[in-house]
């Protein structure tokens, strides 16, 4: 069979997305309830500062995860920097690289040195031996990613953590309505936090939480979270404003109806780009537990070059042209982003599989917003990239040197 490589909007030919398909477009629950709960915020006239709609819906997600404590707030960045400063964290803390930038500054914000660390290749997560290696008379904590929604391996660093007496927290940015040996995530560690932002399967517009069983530490936050007001007047702590509002918990009790829905949803559209990319070789679907609860909020695919000939690089720019916008989560890892690139130059050198990792992760649309067709026709462009690697690469590098020499 011979294939029209003009067809390929990079070469010329029409895309074959006529509006751009996003990782990241958010699922929204029903519009009208939505509206009506905003109404009756705003009848209130009780806006924000730990108003009804936020008390139910941590009520909610403390008895999704299991745990005593929830205290939602703005946005899970700033709920790391609240949980962080609330141990007491200092000096150093733990923490990949393969994640997201938030992460590590949350630590730097506030003065803390997150000390990179390399993730196991086949978890895309901590790897509890380089942990073991990276704690010095410095380190107060470590900080475990959930990445993809896939739980790190919580035993082996709670076992670290406890013998070398530092705290654990977990980043579940990712990782709502996952679990780890059948227990719910949430509940690890000193505490974990949620990431409820548009782009995560569940989302408040804007949101994060602490869940914690640890009453003290859940005190402590509350406080943290609101200036460290006990009361009118009444200051106890130093402070800042991590507060979550009415609308944004209004959005989120809203989403929490269809959660089953959305991870059917994103369940069905794994389970489509598995049969599709099935046939492709070269290209390996990261696949979940069927163990374990898990919410399929990312679809993550790692591309060997070797035999798909196309670069992870060339096929992010061939979707591009197409109008699908797949992502290279975490490229290039923090430890080459600012301030870290300038702070620690030579840290690459301990992170192997980081730097293999994110040369080859794609990470392609799922959610509500995306539909079978779509993925037919993505897979299809990608299949057919990858039966002409060798060819496409040639025509990419080709176009590049003649656009050099324009
Ligand atoms: N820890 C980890 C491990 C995380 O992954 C994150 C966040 C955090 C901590 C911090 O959580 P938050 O403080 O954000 O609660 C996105 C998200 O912004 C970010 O929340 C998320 N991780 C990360 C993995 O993905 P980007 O860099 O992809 O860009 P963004 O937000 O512009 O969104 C990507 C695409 O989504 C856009 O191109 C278009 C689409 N989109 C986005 C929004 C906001 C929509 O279609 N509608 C929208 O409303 O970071």
């Amino acid at each position: 069979m011979h294939d029209d490589l003009s067809r390929l909007a990079i070469f010329g030919g029409v895309p074959s997305f006529s509006e751009k398909l996003h990782v990241g477009r958010p699922n929204i629950g029903n519009h009208e309830r939505l509206l009506a709960r905003i109404g009756d915020i705003l009848n209130r006239r009780w806006l924000s500062n730990n108003g009804p709609c936020v008390q139910e819906l941590e009520q909610r997600i403390a008895e999704l995860a299991g745990v005593r404590h929830c205290i939602a707030m703005c946005n899970a960045t700033v709920a790391l920097e609240i949980l962080i400063r609330a141990l007491g964290l200092t000096g150093e803390v733990v923490v990949p690289s393969f994640t997201f930038i938030a992460t590590a500054h949350a630590l730097q914000w506030q003065g803390i040195t997150p000390v990179f660390c390399d993730v196991d290749p086949k978890t895309h997560n901590l790897d509890p031996k380089r942990v073991a290696q990276a704690l010095t008379p410095r380190t107060s904590g470590i900080i475990g990613v959930h990445l993809w929604g896939r739980a790190c391996d919580v035993a082996a660093l709670s076992e670290i953590a406890s013998a070398r007496g530092v705290k654990l927290i977990f980043d579940a940015a990712h990782a709502f309505g996952c679990s780890y040996r059948g227990d719910t995530i949430g509940r690890f560690g000193d505490a974990e936090v949620f990431s409820f932002h548009a782009t995560k399967f569940f989302n408040s517009f804007e949101g994060g939480a602490v869940v914690t069983n640890n009453d003290d530490l859940a005190r402590k936050i509350r406080l943290m979270m609101n200036f460290g007001f006990a009361g009118y007047d009444d200051v106890v702590e130093l402070g800042t404003n991590g507060k979550m509002t009415e609308a944004c918990a209004a959005m989120g009790l809203e989403n929490l109806l269809h959660l089953t829905d959305f991870v059917q949803t994103n369940r069905n559209n794994y389970e489509h780009y598995r049969r599709e990319l099935a046939r492709i070789p070269g290209l390996s679907l990261l696949r979940f537990d069927e163990q374990e609860k898990n919410n399929y909020q990312y679809v993550v695919i790692e591309v060997d070059e070797n035999t798909t000939r196309v670069s992870r690089d060339q096929l992010v720019e061939i979707l591009w042209a197409e109008n699908v916008l797949a992502r290279r989560y975490f490229y290039p890892g923090c430890h080459r982003m600012e301030p870290y690139r300038t702070q620690f130059p030579d840290v690459a050198a301990i992170l192997p599989e980081t730097e293999r990792l994110v040369q080859r992760v794609l990470v392609v649309p799922t959610g509500t917003a995306v539909t079978s067709d779509d993925i037919t026709r993505l897979c299809g462009i990608v299949e057919m990239v990858v039966r002409n690697g060798a060819e496409v690469r040639r025509r990419l590098e080709q176009r590049r040197t003649s656009g050099a020499a324009e």
